[in-house]
């Protein structure tokens, strides 16, 4: 996309702003969350960015797929591949979302509550 301002987590990527980084390869970055909501709560992001996952469906479903394994290396990094973790992408302001380039929230290492508000 090419729709503005640089995204905060573009800056993260380009290493202008600091972040506990996790993993990260050709495609992908994964970093821990600064208000963690679990034990292990870890953003993965594509390097390249779009808005939200509907958008990167759309556009690089190779990509999304991408993000799909790092989340899955990070819970197996983290030690939760076995006892479980959570995928969340937020999208629009219902859900919360506020940075607009897509990431998945990798939550674990401990039980997760249900969703709700
Ligand atoms: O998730 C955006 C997430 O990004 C939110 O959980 C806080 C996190 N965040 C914000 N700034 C930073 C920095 N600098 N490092 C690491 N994590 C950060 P959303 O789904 O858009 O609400």
């Amino acid at each position: 996309m090419s729709d503005g301002a640089e995204t905060l987590f573009e800056r993260i990527i380009a290493g202008e702003v600091p972040a506990d980084v996790v993993y990260q390869d050709e495609t992908t970055f994964a970093f821990r969350d600064i208000r963690p909501q679990a034990r292990v709560h870890v953003l993965v992001v594509p390097k390249k960015r779009y808005r939200n996952l509907g958008e990167l469906a759309a556009a690089d479903p190779q990509l999304l797929a991408d993000v799909a394994l790092t989340a899955r290396r990070v819970a197996e990094l983290e030690g939760v591949l076995e006892s479980g973790y959570r995928v969340v992408f937020n999208t629009g302001d219902d859900a919360g979302q506020t940075v607009f380039h897509v990431h998945a929230h990798v939550l674990g290492g401990e039980p997760l509550g249900l969703f709700g508000a």
